[in-house]
């Protein structure tokens, strides 16, 4: 494609697809609310709020491809998700309806099902039970996505991204963790595949243990390659095991669910 749009391009994922990404487009376009290193060769740095209308509309106007991964990551207070996850998304939506519906991988998350115990198994079919405000903001991101796809046939690929780190972190990560390597490879299925929809996919490596069934993954052809497995020992050493009733034994999202509303 000519130009990639790369929202939340100065946070962690962000900085990642920046490295990593070059080779899908002509053009990266990063854009952030915080600053970003400058522009290297093939890129554009756009410094925006997702939350100011006119700047989003300017922002996605001659992209292909959209990579959102911009917004609040973590339970926060109302007034910072509203502005990045809620009013952002929509005036994303907008400006893409507006700009030729550019392919978007909308980056949702485990915290819209948060609340599911772990004994329990679920697909992307499963009812929402979202962890926090933060969920809730990536519950009205799916939504928003569905709704666009059946009234206009805006494609989105909805990633409920686990744990995207270099390593798992803790015991709960084992189920939850997605390499950074299985991350690339599946925003190139999503930009590459020639028919994508608007389907729901687990973004989690292929763990050996884990909470979400997989398989909607394979109609976009993406096959995670790395596994927690790999660093248990490590991860077992480094904590003590918690309690059967601690959040982090208990839900998929963990500590997510013992957060409190932020004021
Ligand atoms: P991050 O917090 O490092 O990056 C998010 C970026 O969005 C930040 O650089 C921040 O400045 C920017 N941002 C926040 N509010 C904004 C606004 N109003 N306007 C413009 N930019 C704004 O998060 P990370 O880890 O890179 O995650 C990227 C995306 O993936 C996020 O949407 C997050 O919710 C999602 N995700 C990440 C997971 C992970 O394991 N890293 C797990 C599940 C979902
Ligand atoms: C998320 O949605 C967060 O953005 C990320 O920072 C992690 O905490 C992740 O979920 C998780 O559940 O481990």
């Amino acid at each position: 494609m000519k130009r990639l749009l790369i929202t939340g391009a100065a946070g962690n994922l962000g900085k990642l697809a920046r490295a990593r990404l070059g080779h899908l487009a002509d053009v990266l376009r990063l854009s952030d609310i915080s600053e970003m290193a400058p522009a290297g060769a093939n890129e554009e740095v756009v410094q925006c709020d997702l939350s100011d209308e006119a700047a989003v509309m300017e922002l996605v106007k001659d992209c292909d491809g959209i990579l959102h991964l911009g917004g609040v990551s973590v339970e926060r207070e109302w007034k910072l998700i509203e502005a990045g996850n809620i009013t952002g998304v929509y005036n994303l939506y907008e400006a893409a309806r507006a700009h030729g519906m550019p392919r978007i991988f909308f980056a949702t998350s485990n915290h819209t099902i948060g609340f599911y115990r772990q004994d329990q198994v679920i697909d992307t079919t499963a009812p929402m039970k979202p962890d926090g405000l933060y969920g809730v903001s990536k519950c009205f991101g799916e939504a928003m996505a569905s709704l666009y796809h059946s009234k206009f046939g805006q494609e989105t690929a909805l990633i409920r991204i686990g744990s995207c780190f270099e390593k798992p972190r803790d015991r709960r990560m084992m189920a939850t963790w997605m390499s950074p390597d299985d991350f690339i490879s599946l925003i190139e299925c999503v930009f590459r595949v020639p028919m994508l929809g608007c389907p729901v996919i687990w973004g989690v490596s292929d763990n050996d243990v884990g909470w979400w069934d997989t398989s909607s993954a394979k109609q976009i052809g993406w096959r995670p390659k790395d596994n927690s497995e790999v660093y248990r020992a490590e991860i077992e050493a480094a904590s003590d095991c918690p309690d059967a009733d601690a959040p982090q034994s208990m839900y998929h999202g963990g500590l997510f669910t013992a957060e409190p509303i932020h004021k």
